[in-house]
């Protein structure tokens, strides 16, 4: 039996004909079909969260200068309160409310008796004490149940205090994963915000989309960009305003770092102001210098490029020695990655470069494009077709795994395609890696004691259990409150945190006491 088999053996048949089709083995030359955000088994111990979690917690959440107010029961905004580590900066035109935590704190009479009263109370205090450009509405589970209008008390808000008031209806139990908040956010931003501001057009401005600062990646990418000369409108979100991504229309070019999460707002734009996205990942020595110049060749201005070399050269310069010590103490090793939605796949080159092959992974919510990735055809194309879903086209599963960075893009320039292409895990994982979609407790333990990686990437809820078991942690979420791990100083960063864990397999260097001596203290005898 296989270590796929030996796993899946341990379930019963209902849920071996479920989770068969979620747990895969790579094979080279096979098209390799994922099943991908579909609901998870009840009672199965999922990493995933909710939609009110995909909306506030990751889209909306790192806005600072809007007033976020989660209309639902405390726990709800107490549990999301800093969890993601929303980086953001205020200065003196820009106010930063990320320190906060707002919530209408719903009771049950609220539940019995309705719950919009308490939330134009919260709006009102909200807006004497703190005077918000923007405040946005968040509810959870049991707004939706009793059915408050947030939206009406949203409008009336709107028009009563003059500043922009936006509503999210993103109850928990909404969707399958966090994925649908993504969607709900977007839908949201695009429709209230994006478009609303004023600011004039200026030349070599960008968007950077789907960046959401942790462990300060935004800044770092945007120190790299800002030295080429480029001009950042918005992020989105990270350390990211309301008063910038109002403006976000004005952008020359979108640049999509997580596509799971805002490839809607991307498109959104695309169509409605026909600005181009490039997907672009900025993880990884080879990702940054291609995403680099995949956005030159877009402005095709040779001042351009040349500076981009240049800071290229200038960057790569001051890491290299450092990664290359650091390569020295990995290469060899063995590694799992288990995230949410788009950090697997973005990590895999970069460990890659520092001799370090993925062998396990999964995410909580992908979906199949962020297995397989994604090729759409110019709008023109397609001019009769409404549905942006049905101009999609799968790219040819033979080419598909073999594809690098810079051949690809070579690739698809000489076949004339469009930039909105993106590769997804497929890509770049390793012959014979172990894939687990929707990925659970039970199959994370079974495999890794299979398996044996030396390192594991995951989040809170795993990195215990793994750690006590001998194996190395480092949380890919919160980068366990180190980073940058984007760009160049950010690559050197994660190489030295790596090589760290790596060589301190703490627990592996210790024994347990109760297992070499009793730990009981006392006479039992006479009990
Ligand atoms: S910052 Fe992003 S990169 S937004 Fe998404 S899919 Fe989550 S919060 Mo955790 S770390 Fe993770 Fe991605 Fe995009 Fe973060 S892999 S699960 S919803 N995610
Ligand atoms: C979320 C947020 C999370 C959780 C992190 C973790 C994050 O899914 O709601 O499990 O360690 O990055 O904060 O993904």
């Amino acid at each position: 039996m296989d270590s796929r088999e030996k796993v899946l053996d341990k379930y019963s048949s209902k849920i071996y004909k479920n989770r068969k089709e979620h747990v895969i083995q790579i094979e080279a030359g096979e098209p390799n079909v994922i099943a991908a955000d579909t609901r998870a088994i009840p009672g199965i111990m999922t990493n995933r969260g909710c939609c009110y979690a995909g909306c506030k917690g990751v889209v909306i959440g790192p806005l600072k200068d809007v007033v976020q107010i989660v209309h639902g029961p405390i726990g709800c905004s107490y549990y999301a309160w800093g969890t993601r580590r929303n980086k953001g900066k205020g200065d003196e035109n820009t106010k930063n409310f990320l320190e906060y935590c707002f919530s209408t704190d719903m009771q049950e009479t609220d539940i019995v008796f309705g719950g919009e009263k308490k939330l134009k109370k919260a709006i009102k205090e909200a807006v004497e004490i703190f005077d918000p450009a923007c405040i946005m509405i968040a509810s959870t589970c049991p707004v939706g149940l009793i059915g408050d209008d947030i939206h009406a008390v949203a409008a009336e808000a709107e028009e009563m205090y003059n500043i922009k008031v936006v509503s999210f209806s993103c109850e928990g139990y909404k969707g399958v994963s966090q994925s649908g908040g993504h969607h709900i956010a977007n839908n949201g931003l695009m429709k209230n915000v994006i478009g609303t501001g004023n600011a004039e057009h200026v030349n070599y401005s960008i968007n950077l989309l789907g960046e959401y600062n942790i462990g300060g990646d935004g800044w770092e990418i945007c120190r790299v960009l800002k030295r080429i000369g480029y001009n950042v409108v918005s992020v989105m979100t990270g350390d990211g305003s309301y008063a910038e991504i109002k403006n976000a229309h004005t952008a020359d070019l979108n640049l999509v770092q997580c596509h799971r999460s805002i490839n809607y707002i991307a498109e959104m734009l695309k169509t409605k102001y026909g600005t181009e996205w490039l997907k672009v990942n900025f993880i990884g020595i080879e990702g940054i210098k291609q995403s680099l110049r995949d956005v030159a060749a877009f402005f095709n201005d040779p001042a351009l490029t040349a500076k981009t070399e240049a800071v290229i050269a200038d960057e790569e310069d001051e890491i290299k020695e450092a990664i290359s010590e650091y390569k020295a103490k990995l290469e060899g090793k063995t590694a799992s990655i288990y995230v949410g939605g788009s950090r697997t796949h973005h990590y895999i080159n970069l460990l890659k470069s520092l001799g370090v092959e993925v062998i396990l992974a999964g995410y909580e919510f992908a979906h199949r494009d962020d297995y397989e990735g994604r090729q759409v055809l110019p709008l023109k194309m397609d001019a009769d077709s409404k549905n942006i879903e049905s101009i999609t086209v799968e790219k040819d599963p033979d080419k598909y795994r073999t594809f690098h960075s810079e051949e690809r893009i070579q690739e698809l320039k000489d076949a004339g395609l469009p930039i909105e292409s993106y590769d997804g895990l497929w890509a770049d994982i390793a012959d014979n890696a172990m894939i687990t979609d929707d990925y659970n407790q039970f199959e994370t333990e079974e495999f890794l004691k299979l398996l044996k990686p030396d390192i594991f990437f995951s989040g809170i809820k795993d990195k215990y259990i793994v750690q006590r078991s001998g194996v190395p942690s480092r949380q890919l979420h919160s980068y366990d409150y180190s980073g940058p791990y984007a760009g160049f100083k950010g690559a050197l960063n994660f190489a030295r945190d790596v090589t760290l864990a790596v060589n301190t397999p703490a627990f592996n260097l210790v024994q347990a006491p109760w297992k070499s001596e009793p730990t009981l203290i006392g006479n039992l005898g006479g009990m």
